[in-house]
C-alpha cells in the first residue's frame, strides 16, 4: 500500500513562519510529522506560534538565520536533542531582491546567493550525518520557476535558484546510496509575501501588469496558494517517493508547459 503517512517522523522547514513554508508545514504536520521551523525575528516568530497553534500543530520554533553556520548546526542538535534526528529538511527559507543587474551591487547580489543557495547547503551539511547513520532522510529544496527561466531584474535570484536545482541533483547522486533522497519542489507564481509587489493593484485600481502577465502566461488562468504546495510536498517526504531522486517537481499550474495565452 502507498505510504504517505510522516508518523513518527521529524521535520524541519526553514523560513515557515508564513507563506510557502507555513503551508508545508502544516502539511507535513497533518500527514503527522512533527513539527520545528526558523526565522530571523522574534516578532514573526510569536506569530507564527501561534498561527501554528490556532491549527493545533505543536511546532517549536527556532530564532536562526539560515545563512549562520554555526547557528543552524547548533539548531539541528536541539532539535535531535528535544524531537528526534530530522528526518526530513525542506529549504524553504529565500528572499529575492529585484534590481537590473547592471544597477545591483555584488553585495546584493551575494545576500540573494547566499541565503538562497549556500544557506540550503549550509542546512543540509548539518543534517546529513544524521540521515547517512539512520540511513534514510528526505531533503526538499524549495527551486522555482526561475530555476528554468529568466527575466529581468532577478540575475542573482535566477542563478541562485539554478544553482539550487544542481545543488538538489548532485545531494541525490552523492547521498543516495545512504536511502536518502533529495529532491526539489518548483512552486510558480504563488501569492504571498514575496509577490505582493507584483499583484499590487495599480493606483487607478487596474491590476497590476505583472498579476495579467501571470495569470496569461499560466493555463490555470490564476495565481498559486501556498496550499497548492501542500499535496506536493507530502509525497516528496514520504516514502511514496522514495525512488525519485534528483528531480525537481513544478507546482506551476502548467507554466513551464506553456507559451502563454494568444493575444486576441
Ligand atoms: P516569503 O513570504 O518572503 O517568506 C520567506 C520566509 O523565509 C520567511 O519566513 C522569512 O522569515 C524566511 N527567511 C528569509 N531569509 C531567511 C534567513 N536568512 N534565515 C531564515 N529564514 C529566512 O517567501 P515565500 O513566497 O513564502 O517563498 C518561500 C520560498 O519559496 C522561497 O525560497 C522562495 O524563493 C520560494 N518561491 C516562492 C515563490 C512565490 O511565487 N512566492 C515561487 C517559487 C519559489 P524571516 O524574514 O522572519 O526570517
Ligand atoms: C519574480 C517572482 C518569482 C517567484 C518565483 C517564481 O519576481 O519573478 O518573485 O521569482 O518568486 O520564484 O517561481
Amino acid at each position: 500500500m502507498v505510504n504517505f503517512s510522516l508518523e513518527g517522523k521529524v521535520a524541519l522547514v526553514t523560513g515557515a513562519a508564513y507563506g510557502i513554508g507555513f503551508a508545508m508545514a502544516q502539511a507535513l504536520a497533518e500527514a503527522g510529522a512533527k513539527i520545528a521551523f526558523n526565522c530571523r525575528t522574534q516578532a514573526n516568530m510569536d506569530k507564527a506560534l501561534e498561527a501554528y497553534k490556532a491549527l493545533g500543530i505543536e511546532a517549536k520554533g527556532y530564532i536562526c538565520d539560515c545563512t549562520d553556520e554555526a547557528g543552524v548546526k547548533a539548531m539541528v542538535e536541539d532539535i535531535s536533542a528535544t524531537l528526534g534526528p530530522v528526518d526530513i529538511l525542506v529549504n524553504n527559507a529565500g528572499i529575492i531582491k529585484r534590481i537590473p543587474m547592471h544597477e545591483m551591487a555584488a553585495e546584493e547580489f551575494r545576500q540573494v546567493v547566499d541565503i538562497d543557495l549556500i544557506a540550503p547547503y549550509i542546512c543540509a551539511k548539518a543534517v546529513l550525518p544524521g540521515m547517512m547513520e539512520k540511513r534514510a532522510g528526505k531533503i526538499i529544496n524549495v527551486c522555482s520557476m526561475m530555476s528554468e527561466l529568466g527575466r529581468e531584474t532577478v540575475s542573482a535570484y535566477a542563478a541562485a535558484k539554478g544553482g539550487l536545482k544542481m545543488l538538489t541533483r548532485n545531494i541525490a547522486s552523492e547521498y543516495g546510496q545512504y536511502n536518502i533522497q533529495c529532491n526539489g519542489i518548483g512552486p510558480g507564481y504563488i501569492a504571498t509575501p514575496q509577490t505582493a509587489p507584483l499583484r499590487e493593484p495599480q493606483a487607478d485600481g487596474s491590476r497590476h501588469p505583472f498579476d495579467s502577465f501571470i495569470v496569461a502566461k499560466t493555463p490555470a488562468e490564476r495565481w498559486g496558494t501556498p496550499e497548492d504546495l501542500m499535496g506536493p510536498i507530502v509525497f516528496l517526504a514520504s516514502s511514496a517517493s522514495d525512488f525519485v531522486n534528483g528531480h525537481v517537481l513544478y507546482v506551476d499550474g502548467g507554466i513551464l508547459a506553456y507559451i502563454g495565452k494568444q493575444p486576441k
